[in-house]
């Protein structure tokens, strides 16, 4: 047991010196992040590298969760800029309709951080900078993969993210694009799944009843709406691997599994642990440094030949 002496000689201190701690400290970043929602394991784990990364850096994060709706987004960057934070980062449900509240922010003279996704704007000034994947490479990636494991044949369907986001825009487009050097290779039916599981299973079934067995290649817009797509396969008495061949986009853990199991085969890396170079870039964009306009993660492709190696140091 300690003396009372002793106790008050360490409380006098504590009250004496802890005024200057405060002084001496800076007082932490405050960031408003507003996120698009929670639509997909992707997001789970882009949000929680966000988070964490602020927990590390001892950053006052101020976190909104957009429930898939630009209107409570643009509702969360009003807050942010109300509160005063240092900076914003938007993760953009849809690419248009951005222009009015970042020029609130801007007025309000907080810069912004676009990221994961891009938006459309005619004033460049609007954002400091976007961090991110670059989806039309990820929608090439994918369509010469499965030019070359099909040989170039096959009717398609392809189970789209949220209309008018850009990861759905760009992953259709670059897909569109590169299949059409090859005439064996067809879409012969899109729907959106809105990048959710259940959603990728509902268009999976309904895709299933117009066509039947028609179908060759399920060409999903992320690993979520794969897998949805995986369990109405089954539940039809297919087999994904085997009677469909399916590719997808993300990466994550479950759906590299997804291949090691030969179920899907194969699917492109999104990074979503982008939290560290987000909150780099903020701070360099704080002290007036000059920073990269449009900065792309590293992605990369997993099929049967490497998922087996990738598995055990997958974060998400
Ligand atoms: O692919 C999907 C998520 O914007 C890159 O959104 C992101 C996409 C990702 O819901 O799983």
């Amino acid at each position: 047991m300690k003396s009372p002496l002793f106790l008050k000689v360490i409380l006098l201190g504590a009250a004496l010196f802890a005024p200057f701690a405060v002084a001496a400290d800076k007082k932490p970043l405050k960031v408003g992040f507003a996120q698009t929602g929670a639509e997909s394991a992707w997001r789970t784990a882009n949000s929680e590298s966000m988070k964490g990364e602020a927990a590390k850096r001892g950053i006052d994060l101020k976190f909104s969760d957009g429930q898939g709706k630009q209107e409570n987004q643009i509702r969360a960057i009003r807050s942010f800029v109300t509160q005063r934070v240092d900076a914003i980062v938007l993760a953009p449900i849809v690419e248009t309709g951005w222009d009015p509240v970042l020029r609130e922010a801007k007025r309000a003279g907080i810069p912004v951080i676009i990221t994961d996704r891009t938006i459309q704007t005619a004033d460049e000034s609007l954002f400091a900078c976007f961090i991110g994947s670059d989806f039309y490479e990820e929608g090439r990636m994918t369509a010469d993969w499965l030019a070359k494991a099909t040989g170039g044949k096959g009717n398609i369907v392809e189970l789209q993210g949220t209309p008018g986001s850009a990861p759905a825009n760009e992953r259709r487009r670059s897909f569109g694009d590169a299949i059409a050097k090859y005439p064996g290779l067809k879409i012969i039916d899109s729907q959106s799944g809105d990048f959710r599981r259940a959603g990728g299973k509902e268009v999976m079934e309904a895709l299933l009843k117009k066509h039947g067995r028609a179908i060759n290649i399920v060409y999903a817009h992320n690993d979520d709406m794969a897998l949805g797509a995986i369990q109405a396969i089954e539940e039809a008495g297919l087999k994904p691997g085997r009677d469909l061949t399916i590719v997808s986009i993300d990466a994550i853990k479950e759906a590299i599994q997804a291949v090691i199991d030969g179920k899907i085969s194969c699917t492109v890396e999104c990074n979503p642990l982008f939290g560290p170079k987000v909150y780099g870039t903020i701070e360099r964009v704080l002290a007036g440094e000059k920073v990269e306009r449009k900065s792309y993660n590293q992605d990369e492709l997993f099929d049967a030949t490497n998922a087996a190696a990738a598995i055990g140091a997958r974060q998400y």
